[in-house]
């Protein structure tokens, strides 16, 4: 069933696509080309996961023999948010339903369209009914009655750090349900001296700009060793003035409009901030056009890891660049944030991509890319941008638990 959903997935990929882009504000392309096909590839993933979940025979003392089972959480309430929807619906209920599990799904009350539809997919896919829920509704309301619910078992969750300790109360508050979360952050690029160049700057503009910055992983802090910080810079200016803002449906847009007005307005006051807390703007900064929630590709620096803008997830298109000496005071630098979702190092140099790698405390560190996403690699977070793994086979575990089984070997007097 999940197979044929990928398969169902694929054959209306356009119509999916038009919905996350009028709902959110995404490129239809990009939707088109990555977004939807990843999630007939993470259902395949899963799919194919599925009949090999099997626990192990233990050795045990004393006349006794043993095996595990990993069965089924139960019921998976699933909260996502708006920047991703189609990513984010399979990279929870793939693995959920894989495990056996069932779910209901909460997209977030910006982007509910792509989700009925999926609910809608699943019907022709001959999901039974009850295995694959959908319910559309407000953070507050509805959201707040899964993490509450005393018949869901477990709620993973995507989206802002607030919301995530309010989930985390209500499932201690209630039955004690696990929880996996992911928050977000303020992930460090290390760009090194022997890079090269260009393709240090692709990078970086990409692993910042992408999705016009609404993405959890964004390279929103980098750093740039002196030999090449001027070089570099102007480089990111030059790409940010080349960007296209407009029209999520036009070809040639390289960047749409930010989803909504909370999330616009809370993008431009962070901009002001900078400015105030004196970085220097050197590129970008405004609205773009009198209509709509379109901005400017916005590059900030003079900035350092005490400032605002810094410090906290901006979730827009708004880059903080900085120079470094040594890798030493790099490592330190990146490491200066409460977050640690993901991070980056752009060197030839194995040594330094080596010692940098294993001191960082992020969930990934991608060497020589960035947002280089897959189906079988683990994501998550270190420190507060949370708990739990979403991707890979480690994700299925957090849908499963473990029942051991023991008897004795022999009549014995246990
Ligand atoms: O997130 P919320 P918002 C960050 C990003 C963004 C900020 C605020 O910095 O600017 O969060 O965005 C549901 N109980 N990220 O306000 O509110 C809500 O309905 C249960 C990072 O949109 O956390 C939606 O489905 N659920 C992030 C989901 O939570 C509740 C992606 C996310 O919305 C709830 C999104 C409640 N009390 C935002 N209140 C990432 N990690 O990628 C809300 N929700």
């Amino acid at each position: 069933m999940m197979m044929k959903l990928a398969d169902l997935i694929e054959e209306n990929v356009e119509e999916i696509a038009a919905l996350d882009a009028v709902n959110g504000g995404k490129l239809f392309t990009l939707c088109k080309a990555i977004d939807i096909p990843g999630a007939a590839r993470t259902l395949r993933y899963y799919a194919g996961a599925a009949d090999k979940i099997h626990g192990t025979v233990l050795k045990m003392s004393k006349g006794l023999q043993g095996y595990t089972l990993r069965e089924p959480i139960g019921v998976v309430g699933s909260i996502i948010p708006w920047n991703f929807p189609t990513t984010m619906f399979f990279m929870k209920a793939a693995p959920a339903l894989a495990a056996g599990c069932t779910l209901v799904v909460k997209p977030a009350e910006q982007t509910p369209l792509s989700a009925l539809y999926y609910a809608h997919l699943a019907k022709l896919a001959s999901i039974p009914d009850g295995v694959l829920n959908v319910v559309n509704g407000f953070g507050e309301t509805a959201g707040a009655a899964i993490s509450a619910h005393m018949d869901i078992d477990k709620v993973t969750f995507t989206g802002s750090t607030e919301v995530g300790r309010k989930i985390m109360a209500a499932a201690a508050a209630s039955n004690l349900k696990p929880v996996s979360l992911e928050l977000g952050g303020k992930s460090p690029l290390l760009i090194f001296d022997d890079a090269d160049i260009d393709q240090a700057a692709d990078i970086a503009f990409r692993g910042m700009f992408y999705n016009k910055g609404e993405i959890c992983v964004a390279s929103s802090r980098v750093y740039v060793q002196e030999g090449i910080y001027e070089k570099l810079v102007k480089k990111l200016v030059e790409k940010a003035k080349a960007t296209v803002v407009g029209d999520p449906f036009d070809p040639q847009v390289n960047q749409g409009p930010q989803t909504d007005k909370k999330q616009f307005e809370k993008i431009l006051s962070y901009i002001e901030h900078g400015k105030r807390e004196g970085a220097t703007l050197l590129t970008g900064g405004k609205h773009v056009g009198q209509k709509g929630y379109y901005i400017e590709p916005t590059i900030f620096t003079d900035v350092n890891e005490d400032m605002i803008i810094t410090k906290e997830e901006i979730f827009g298109p708004v880059m903080s660049l900085m120079k470094f000496k040594t890798m030493e005071e790099a490592i330190k630098r990146a490491n200066n944030t409460t977050y640690g979702l993901a991070s980056g190092i752009i060197t030839k140099n194995l040594n330094v991509a080596n010692t940098v790698s294993r001191s960082i405390r992020a969930g990934v560190v991608w060497i020589n890319c960035y947002t280089a996403f897959d189906v079988d690699c683990p994501y998550g977070g270190y420190k507060m941008s949370g708990f739990g793994r979403d991707f890979g086979l480690d994700a299925l575990n957090q849908y499963l638990q473990i029942k051991s089984v023991v008897t004795p070997i022999h009549d014995s007097p246990w």
